[in-house]
């Protein structure tokens, strides 16, 4: 056990685990990594499931209590080790926080689901025998989510689903972009969790569309990306570009 007593289970390429990563590294945290393979569904075990019953990642456990939700977490996080402090003190600047939180979970995750998918899951999902995606399918805990799986494992996302995501991604930018022209953060005029929150969706839509970053018409988010790269958590959180172990797939 660490001195903070944090374990997390996380994925590599996981924008929701990057959001707990974030906080984790700037508040400086140790935490047991319990590293898990989504390309091998190890999200859906059950012994996984009687942590967090949607079978996804990230979940963290804090003197053996669960918090699941990656939102969710970051406050937790906040809340359990203030320091260095990363919500504003004012109510308007928390509640405007708290929307970005809100946008990460409901707009920017949505907007990078579909290519993030094809690549990622796909050929996991293809290269198995009609018998083994059966069992992969039957262990996923919602039915919604099951169908939609089944769906698209052995075509994929539908040209429609893909080019809407590319108009998605584009809102998120410029969302994000007519924010940051008015403040030097998303929440105000200090680095927050908002910032941590939408950062792993800025980062997959610049692996994923690199061409959206060239044309300087998001040129605030483009500022705002370049100043959190600097930071040390950036790289700990969210770069593994130059671990030879990690295939270059995962680094979208
Ligand atoms: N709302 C959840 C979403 C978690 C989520 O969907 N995680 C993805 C990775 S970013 C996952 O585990 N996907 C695997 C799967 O759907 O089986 C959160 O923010 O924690």
């Amino acid at each position: 056990m660490t001195a903070t007593g944090l374990e997390l289970y996380h994925g590599l390429p996981s924008t929701c685990s990057k959001k707990v990563r974030l906080v984790l590294y700037e508040k400086q945290l140790p935490f047991k990594s319990h590293l898990m393979d989504l390309r091998k569904f190890e999200q859906h075990a059950p012994n996984y499931l009687k942590l967090n019953p949607n079978g996804v990642v990230p979940t963290l456990v804090h003197d053996g209590r669960v918090v699941t939700e990656s939102s969710v977490i970051m406050e937790y996080l906040e809340d359990a080790f203030p320091q260095p402090q990363l919500r504003p003190r004012d109510a308007y600047a928390i509640a405007r926080m708290r929307l970005w939180l809100k946008f990460s979970d409901d707009v920017a995750y949505p907007a990078v689901y579909a290519p993030t998918w094809m690549i990622l899951n796909r050929d996991a999902m293809k290269n198995l025998s009609a018998k083994e995606r059966e069992q992969v399918l039957s262990r996923i805990p919602q039915e919604d989510r099951r169908k939609r799986w089944a769906d698209v494992s052995t075509r994929g996302f539908s040209e429609e689903v893909l080019t809407g995501a590319v108009e998605k991604m584009r809102g998120c930018l410029a969302r994000c972009n007519d924010t940051l022209a008015a403040s030097l953060w998303l929440a105000g005029d200090s680095l927050t969790l908002a910032d941590y929150a939408v950062l792993p969706f800025i980062d997959r839509i610049h692996n994923l569309r690199p061409e959206f970053f060239s044309a300087a018409a998001y040129r605030h988010v483009e500022d705002w990306y370049a100043r959190l790269k600097n930071r040390p958590a950036f790289s700990k959180a969210l770069d593994f570009k130059d671990d030879p172990r990690v295939p270059e797939m995962i680094n979208i």
